[in-house]
């Protein structure tokens, strides 16, 4: 018998959670204002996804999913993308949202049930919030074949959960994108849980990012509390399909923070040990420690940020609120071209009528 093939996934780490530099920074790391720029982001995020939940537990925002934790996936995903590229996204990346251009006021708006919050003025190319798990994995890959049909240097970048990569769509998705070898990026971000299902529990797969492999896809490994490792990987892997030379999966290992959304109370099924365990290897306070080591940043700098994103969250905020509910019998507008008999009963009804 003879081994006529071997596998290997790569994992990489640049900053370890102590803020101590584990590898040679890459080019873009080396300059401590890159990395403020995505502090900043990061610390925006953290500030808008506490003032969300504080909304919706005043009974001023609808169910909400929080990215407390995520922030480095989203900042590394965000900044690396170009403008013209496609993000297809799930309820967990806000923050990519945000640095792609839309407003807090239209993310608050999604979250308050407002049909306007997917209609975000920019980017206007890419894909309203999926939260039918995987399903949008096809659709990145229906997206980067037309890319690719049209020769366009564009990538879409489809982001997804340790969850949805046990579905079927995620699968066929992947196949097809290896077979034809398009211009898509594929982000599992490995928050360790799918609701109160953990990650080991989900698959006997001892990375994610193996599941790539069987697609023929290269499948790689990074630390998503990492904001460079992210970046680099994305920076990589965009700039290989935009050359012409396919997928890339990049799994990153992070952690839900949070409860699943405010809906669910994580504390009946996750041990609190394990998330105290989690909250020392958060995002923010690694790059913090190693912007501070290099002389970039200061308690006076980041006061001042602080304050900086309160501000324009509670700007956003009031904004949001300011804004008139939409009609009730609008939500029977948007689905068919002619409504069905039982459906006008209900909206008649809806209109007192
Ligand atoms: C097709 C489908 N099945 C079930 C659900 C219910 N559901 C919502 S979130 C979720 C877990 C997803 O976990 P993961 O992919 O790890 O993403 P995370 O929530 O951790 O970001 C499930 C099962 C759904 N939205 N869509
Ligand atoms: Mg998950």
């Amino acid at each position: 018998m003879t081994v006529i093939a071997r596998f290997e996934v790569r994992h990489s780490q640049f900053l370890d959670e102590h803020g101590e530099i584990a590898a040679p920074l890459p080019e873009f790391a080396r300059d401590p204002q890159n990395l403020i720029a995505l502090y900043r982001w990061m610390v925006l995020m953290r500030a808008y996804d506490a003032k969300a939940i504080a909304l919706q537990r005043t009974g001023q925002l609808g169910t909400f999913a929080s990215l407390l934790g995520q922030e480095a996936v989203n900042a590394g995903v965000g900044s690396a993308m170009a403008e013209d590229d496609v993000f297809l996204m799930t309820y967990r990346e806000n923050g990519v949202q945000m640095m792609r251009g839309v407003t807090i006021k239209e993310l608050f708006l999604y979250w308050g049930g407002d049909e306007r919050g997917s209609a975000f003025l920019t980017p206007r190319r890419d894909f309203p919030i999926c939260i039918t798990i995987a399903a949008h994995v096809t659709h990145a890959v229906g997206a980067a074949y037309a890319m690719k049909l049209r020769r366009e240097p564009r990538v879409a970048v489809c982001a997804l959960g340790d969850g949805a990569t046990s579905k079927g769509d995620f699968h066929e998705g992947l196949n097809a994108a290896g077979a034809w070898t398009l211009p898509v990026v594929f982000v599992v971000t490995n928050n360790q849980w799918a609701i109160s299902v953990p990650r080991g529990t989900q698959s006997a797969a001892r990375t994610l990012a193996q599941k790539a492999i069987a697609a023929g896809i290269e499948g790689l490994q990074v630390d998503g509390n990492d904001v460079i490792a992210v970046r680099h990987a994305m920076d990589q892997a965009l700039a290989k399909a935009r050359g012409g030379g396919g997928p890339t999966l990049i799994e990153a290992l992070t952690y839900r923070l949070s409860d699943h959304t405010t809906a669910d109370d994580a504390t009946r099924y996750r041990n609190p040990d394990e998330v105290a365990e989690a909250w020392k290897n958060e995002p923010l306070q690694r790059l913090r420690t190693h912007l501070t080591a290099c002389g970039a940043w200061d308690k006076g700098k980041e006061d001042a940020l602080l304050k900086h994103c309160n501000e324009k969250v509670q700007a956003a905020a009031q904004a949001y609120l300011d804004i008139p509910a939409p009609a009730p019998e609008q939500i029977f507008d948007h689905l068919y071209a002619t409504l069905p008999a039982a459906l006008q009963k209900q909206r008649a009804e809806a209109l007192g009528e």
